[in-house]
């Protein structure tokens, strides 16, 4: 089956790719549609809008991610804001105003959410979802990943996300989850 990848995110599309290896899908990258300004309010509603974009401007099936980190002590923030966080434009920006907003902050408690929506080109949409809990560093460590990545340790972990290989993340991840999901679905049937 061909399956056009929606999103514009690099570090995505890696995951997606390693995790999407076996199922023999010929995964395209999105190219020459402009992806839609995410007006939802959840994660399912964007990832929705740009899988459904995507699926009805190439007329195939369309794969896209919706996530964030939702950060205790703020209330769930970022959360669907996380790739615009603080109107930051870099990851690294995102990162120092994160480590600025819980500067002094004993409660470094949080979590990841990832939606996929796989969109058919005759309508039919499914819906997988991830989430991973963690703590927040005060610095950043490993230079792996991508986002928040360098600042998140998961529960039962010592390492952060950027310090361990896509394999390794990919197992406990929030997107892991929501792809082991997807292709535990496939097999089904
Ligand atoms: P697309 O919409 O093109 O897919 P995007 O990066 O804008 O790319 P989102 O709107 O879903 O995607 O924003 C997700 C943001 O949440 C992302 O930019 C990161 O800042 C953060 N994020 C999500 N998953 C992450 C992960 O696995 N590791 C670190 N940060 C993550």
């Amino acid at each position: 089956m061909r399956v056009t990848v929606a999103t514009g995110n690099a570090g995505k599309v890696r995951e997606i790719e390693a995790a999407l290896a076996d199922l023999n899908w010929d995964l395209q990258p999105v190219q020459g549609v402009p992806m839609p300004e995410e007006t939802g309010a959840t994660y399912a509603e964007n990832a929705a809008l740009k899988a459904c974009t995507v699926a009805l401007m190439t007329r195939t099936t369309a794969l896209a991610d919706d996530s964030g980190i939702e950060v205790e002590a703020l209330n769930g923030e970022p959360g669907v804001y996380s790739a615009r966080f603080g109107g930051r434009d870099s990851d690294l920006e995102r990162n120092v105003y994160l480590l600025e907003k819980l500067r002094g902050q004993a409660n470094r408690r949080a979590r990841f959410v990832s939606v996929l929506v796989l969109a058919h080109p005759n309508g039919q949409v499914e819906s997988y979802r991830g989430e991973l809990s963690g703590t927040l560093l005060e610095g950043p460590r490993g230079d792996g990943g991508f986002g928040y990545d360098p600042l998140f340790v998961p529960d039962g972990q010592t390492r952060t996300l950027a310090e361990m290989s896509v394999a390794e993340k990919q197992a406990i991840s929030h997107r892991g989850k929501a792809l082991a999901a997807l292709k535990a679905a496939k097999r089904r049937g």
